[in-house]
């Protein structure tokens, strides 16, 4: 058995950012291409306005492996691509019996979830909501507002992150605007 020694990460609670900072993931449209059901209004935004960043994750820096509760926080950006939201890649866990827990910081967004046996579940997340994703459920994030969505997350070490399938099948359930208003809806194109 390999002793770590206990540590803390101070979290700002505004803004999500880690310190230390260990590690950044950013993501940017150009890094989404095939996310976002309206790939055409990918292709115009970059090519009129270039590239943008769409969120980041500050990682702990342990190792994924059985035993491990890993931790971050996301920043997701406000945007929209076409009439989506800006939303994270979203994914099943590997092992698909593992679950993860979610704590809103600060904005607002959804948590939007499937499993694939044809169940799905939308959930608003504000600051203060704990958010819990059960084993199966593949799950992704959006923010509906217009500030920095930021929710810290908590999962499995084992649990690894299959981001393919949902590159391949999408989610079934897209959160847009419309009329100035925020509509979960079915995505056309959900395999
Ligand atoms: C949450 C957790 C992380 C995940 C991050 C970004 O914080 O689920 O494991 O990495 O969101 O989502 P994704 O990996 O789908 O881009
Ligand atoms: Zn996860």
């Amino acid at each position: 058995m390999n002793i770590m020694q206990p540590f803390t990460t101070q979290i700002d609670l505004h803004s999500g950012v880690f310190n230390p900072e260990r590690q950044i993931i950013r993501r940017y449209l150009s890094d989404m291409q095939t996310t976002y059901a309206d790939e055409s209004a990918v292709q115009d935004i970059l090519k009129q306005e270039g590239n943008r960043l769409v969120y980041e994750v500050h990682v702990t820096d342990l190792p994924e492996e059985e035993g491990q509760l890993l931790h971050c926080t996301t920043i997701i950006y406000p945007g929209r691509v076409g009439t989506e939201y800006h939303m994270t890649k979203g994914h099943y866990h590997s092992r698909r019996d593992r679950g993860e827990v979610y704590l809103g910081l600060a904005g607002e967004g959804y948590l939007v979830m499937q499993t694939e046996t044809g169940e799905t579940s939308t959930l608003s997340i504000q600051p203060g909501t704990a958010a819990y994703v059960p084993p199966y459920w593949a799950h992704r994030t959006v923010n509906t507002g217009v500030v920095p969505f930021v929710f810290f997350a908590a999962w499995a070490g084992e649990a690894g992150h299959d981001y393919g399938t949902i590159e391949q099948l999408g989610f079934a359930k897209l959160v847009v605007q419309h009329d100035g208003q925020v509509v979960v809806i079915d995505n056309a194109k959900y395999k």
